[in-house]
């Protein structure tokens, strides 16, 4: 080996370095998008200007962007937005760590719009069961002490098909935040719950009246209404200037732009739970609400591609409703052997946890897959296991792909070419 070869051309080529994982240089000259060095404008930024000194901006360099769904959402009633607002995923391909920033926070479900809400006239109204209705500002929140929490927020949508390319279209409708606010608990130990109590019902602001119920048990355990994300307000398509926060549980429970709680004996069944979340299957129950293991690897993925054969760090995500991650398998061979991946610190409960594994490409067919396991030792499925437990085959499944199956949460295949290319292998 010539002594003029970096210990990063060694690494790359040679799989010398497996040891000396967390001394990689940051600038592994992995480019795998086409759209990687284009930027977002011509204009070159006054980086020294007074705005700049206000309020950061990224590098005119760095082009990651919410991944637009492209579809209505016909079935919507007015009012709405018009034109109407598109959806949009998190492009979690191009997140490191596991804090997504809150302007790449995937944006969905906004199906009425997003209601702009003057805080200081903003109310939320506790009522139903209890000894003493009360009614809170944001200003009122804060005078109670605050909970953060790291936590990942998954759409009950966020399903990959065999058509979809990327992983930001295979699992957009996910993001992960600190966020920040007052225990749900707290504010109703102020109001004091009546016997028989067992379920809230929170509706949001927006036009649409999103409305849900949550057990009371979930309540009690580490519900927030939450004011903060990622160190400042929560963003207005987040929920500005409050929301619930019900970690772990289906997206659709974390109700945006909180208005009302009422305290009550029993589920209701609102127009989000009848309209979309009834399914035919006895199996199926919008009263499900705890989001099972999974996880995904981000790089390689749909559509990267690895320049030469050598080494390469695989890393994803992995995420559990149940609790904290307690391990993620890799397999570079379609699930016959598997590998430990390490496990990056903060491993949170209910939070999105990092895994990497340095993986030697040898220029050969590979498919790559991971797959979780939970604190409650609960195993992320594959596509096969998961159709069996619905009684149906993986085509039956990829067809009728309604929310009557729950929580999408089996294992997604990424299949690299001998050309290095990378694609979607899930089975049709
Ligand atoms: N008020 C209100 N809350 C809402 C919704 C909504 O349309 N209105 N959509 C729900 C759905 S379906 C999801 S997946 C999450 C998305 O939260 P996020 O936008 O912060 O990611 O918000 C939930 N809370
Ligand atoms: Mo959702």
């Amino acid at each position: 080996m010539g002594s003029k070869k970096s210990s990063r051309r060694r690494f790359i080529q040679k799989g010398a370095a497996f040891a000396g994982l967390a001394a990689t240089p940051a600038s592994l000259a992995i480019a795998p998008r086409a759209a990687g060095s284009q930027t977002r404008g011509s204009a070159v930024p006054d980086m020294n200007s007074m705005e700049y000194v206000l309020y950061g901006e990224r590098s005119r360099f760095v082009n990651a962007e919410r991944i637009l769904e492209g579809h209505d959402h016909h079935e919507v009633n007015r009012p709405r937005p018009d034109p109407y607002r598109p959806s949009a995923g998190t492009p979690i391909h191009d997140l490191v760590g596991i804090i997504t920033p809150s302007s790449l926070h995937f944006a969905t479900q906004h199906h009425y719009g997003i209601p702009d809400i003057n805080p200081s006239e903003h109310q939320l109204t506790i009522h139903g069961m209890v000894d003493r209705p009360l009614i809170f500002t944001v200003d009122d929140l804060k005078r109670f002490p605050a909970t953060s929490g790291i936590y990942f927020l998954e759409c009950l949508g966020n399903r990959p098909r065999p058509t979809d390319k990327t992983v930001n279209d295979t699992h957009g409708r996910i993001a992960c935040s600190e966020w920040t606010g007052v225990p749900l608990s707290l504010l109703l130990q102020e109001a004091g719950i009546k016997n028989g109590a067992s379920w809230i019902v929170a509706e949001g602001s927006d036009a649409g009246q999103h409305t849900k119920s949550v057990p009371m048990a979930k309540v009690m355990d580490d519900v927030l209404v939450a004011y903060g994300q990622n160190g400042e307000p929560v963003r207005p398509d987040q929920g500005f200037p409050m929301r619930l926060l019900v970690p772990g549980f289906e997206g659709i429970y974390n109700v945006k732009w909180l208005k009302t709680i009422k305290v009550v004996d029993q589920p209701y069944l609102t127009f989000q739970e009848r309209s979309r979340f009834l399914g035919p299957d006895h199996r199926s129950s919008h009263f499900i609400y705890e989001l099972g293991p999974k996880s995904v690897i981000t790089f390689p993925s749909g559509e990267d591609r690895l320049p030469e054969r050598g080494n390469y760090t695989i890393t994803g995500l992995a995420w559990s409703g149940g609790g904290t991650i307690r391990r993620v398998e890799v397999s570079a061979d379609g699930g016959r052997s598997w590998t430990d991946a390490k496990l990056r610190q903060p491993a949170l409960k209910r939070a999105f946890t990092r895994f990497d594994l340095v993986w030697q490409w040898n220029g050969e067919e590979a498919i790559l897959q991971s797959r979780c396991t939970d604190e409650l030792d609960q195993v992320q499925p594959s596509a096969n296991e998961f159709a069996r437990f619905w009684g149906h085959t993986v085509t039956e499944i990829h067809q009728g792909m309604g929310s009557r199956f729950g929580h999408v949460n089996f294992i997604q295949p990424w299949k690299v070419t001998t050309n290095g290319m990378v694609h979607n292998s899930l089975e049709t």
